[in-house]
């Protein structure tokens, strides 16, 4: 589809793109090994959603609030979020289903949806199972944040446990951001990415994971990302470049499928297809013990 009438945003998605991943060469990386500390049995359900409905039915109101409108996010962002079954539905086959689309009219819809009062949580493991749409412009999403709550962004610290960077659906990423240690108003970010095996990409079923696990012993506390199975990232505070606020504020869950703004995603162009779904099996909430 043309999208000529929007491509001279590109270059500002590309300057802030650069900016996305902060990594400080100071701090020392750890080892990819799976820790001593992980203890399989100490993870409980605490919440979960499969998905299971009637086809075109909402997501269930007990767990998810549904948000709507267009204002951007404070970074151009170009889509309206829309509660439609045409843009947020169940799929009938266990499956929730955000399509991103181009309106006739020219503008993009698509949908988003969090937990936030309802399904909150600090520490503890999410296990999401689903398939994400990749395209110049497109940035779908599964993370948490606090915001709304009693502090603001970014103190409140953000985990992205998953998300595509436009068009590269070889990658997926995982950020957390946070307050940088000077000014809390200033947001400190820290990437990485898992890269898929050949043959596989973001646009095939995977179970992304993530784990939040107390301080054990002399162990700090620590998260781990996991694709598949897969360990592909460790953190803790020693090697975060910003405040470590992520065990001090409830956060809650957030899906969505974003379209353009000053992204990593960058802008759509002519290559973008749509329509695009983000397509969630399901979302797992495990409690961990002490
Ligand atoms: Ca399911």
């Amino acid at each position: 589809m043309k999208l000529s009438r929007i491509i001279c945003v590109t270059t500002f998605a590309v300057l802030v793109s650069s900016l996305a991943a902060v990594a400080d060469p100071e701090i020392p990386k750890p080892e990819i090994v799976k820790p001593e500390s992980v203890n399989e049995q100490a993870w409980t359900l605490r919440w979960a959603d499969e998905f299971n409905g009637p086809a075109g039915s909402p997501p269930d109101s007990r767990s998810w609030n549904i948000e709507t409108g267009g204002h951007g996010f404070g970074a151009h962002e170009l889509q309206t979020y829309q509660d439609r079954p045409e843009n947020l539905a169940l799929d009938g086959q266990g499956n929730l289903v955000i399509t991103v689309r181009l309106e006739d009219y020219g503008g993009f819809t698509s949908a988003r949806i969090h937990t936030r009062e309802k399904i909150e949580f600090t520490y503890g493991a999410m296990e999401i199972r689903a398939k994400l749409p990749a395209g110049a412009g497109l940035g779908p999403a599964i993370w948490t944040g606090g915001f709304g709550n009693e502090t603001p962004w970014p103190l409140c610290g953000e985990r992205d446990i998953v998300e595509v960077f436009g068009a590269d659906a070889s990658r997926a990423v995982s950020s957390l951001v946070g307050a940088s240690k000077e000014n809390e108003d200033v947001m400190v970010g820290q990437s990485e990415s898992y890269v898929f095996p050949q043959g596989q990409d973001v646009t095939g079923w995977h179970v992304y994971r993530y784990e939040y696990a107390f301080s054990l012993d002399d162990r700090p506390e620590e998260m781990r990302f996991y694709v598949d199975g897969q360990l592909y990232r460790r953190a803790r505070a020693d090697w975060f470049p910003g405040q470590w606020v992520f065990g001090k504020y409830k956060h809650f869950l957030l899906l969505n499928v974003a379209v353009g703004g000053d992204r990593p995603w960058g802008s759509p162009t002519g290559e973008t297809q749509l329509p695009q779904q983000m397509v969630v099996d399901y979302v797992r909430l495990y409690d961990v013990a002490r």
